[in-house]
């Protein structure tokens, strides 16, 4: 099987080559976050064109067929403003001129379809599987459970929890750098939800599902993707006790020993454990 997933070096983006296809991925757009910040006292212009403008400065550079939106379009789950409306519909509109785009739905995606432009091809929360000759790549935000094809794939590319490493100066002075995080479940945990064992987790399956999905589950590299918005923090990989967001990161699924790091610029941190003394933390 080749390799077909290629983050892009200091870019929040990874490319896929298909045999027959050219895919981009970015996730966590959270456009209207600065709304949010402007009712903090932290007050910064809407940063829409921005964020257009450096999609679109992506999509010229690498000239994808398709460009996969892995969730969380904007931030504002509710009340959403008019003036984010347009940001986000203009946003969409432009870039679909260059590229087909495709949204997979995330958490704070509620009511998108009113936003969006008719050419914008639309997934569940539940997520999508791309079978290219011998590799599978499931692409789903993370905050649901895939569909149960997915847990058969090579590859899952999630979002959601904008993986970051909290970085400290001599001074005391404090910021997150995001981080590619890869990481592998158990298959033997991973299989138990579908055994019967739903316990309060949330999924729901049938046991005809149930019996297909024993036979198929699989051990997929996950990649989180960093968030594409710069302004989110996220979940910081080097603080003590992390948890993953999600069901399919659980702890009771996930084996974090799997867990490989590494920055945007390509540098490689390696395990969690690496992580956690990085950076000298507060006690
Ligand atoms: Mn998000």
């Amino acid at each position: 099987m080749v390799k077909p997933i290629f983050p892009i070096i200091d870019e929040p983006a990874l490319l896929m080559n298909f045999s027959n296809r050219k895919i981009m991925c970015i996730a966590d757009l959270h456009l209207g976050y600065e709304f949010l910040l402007a009712q903090k006292g932290v007050v910064i212009p809407f940063q829409v064109e921005e964020m257009k403008a450096k999609i679109l400065d992506l999509v010229e550079l690498t000239n994808p067929d398709d460009l996969i939106i892995l969730g969380d379009i904007k931030h504002n789950i509710f009340n959403v403003l008019s003036s984010e409306w347009r940001g986000v519909t203009k946003l969409l509109e432009e870039i679909s001129r260059k590229t087909r785009v495709q949204i997979v739905l995330g958490n704070h995606d509620a009511n998108l379809n009113l936003l969006l432009p008719k050419n914008i091809l639309v997934h569940s929360s539940k997520g999508f599987l791309i079978v290219d000759d011998d590799v599978k790549v499931g692409l789903v935000h993370g905050h649901a459970w895939p569909k149960l094809d997915l847990l058969q794939a090579d590859y899952i590319i999630t979002g959601h929890n904008h993986p970051v490493i909290e970085m400290r100066d001599e001074l005391g002075g404090k910021w997150f750098e995001p981080v590619w995080l890869e990481v592998q479940w158990s298959k033997e945990k991973i299989v138990a939800p579908f055994a019967g064992n739903l316990g309060s987790r949330g999924a729901s399956f049938s046991s005809e599902d149930s019996k297909n999905a024993l036979v198929q589950i699989g051990n997929p590299k996950i990649i989180v993707m960093p968030a594409f918005n710069p302004l989110l923090g996220g979940v910081a990989l080097n603080r003590p006790e992390i948890n993953f967001l999600g069901p399919i990161l659980s702890p009771n699924f996930v084996e974090k020993g799997t867990a490989k790091v590494k920055l945007l610029d390509g540098t490689f941190l390696g395990s969690l454990e690496n992580c956690s003394r990085l950076v000298k933390q507060d006690k």
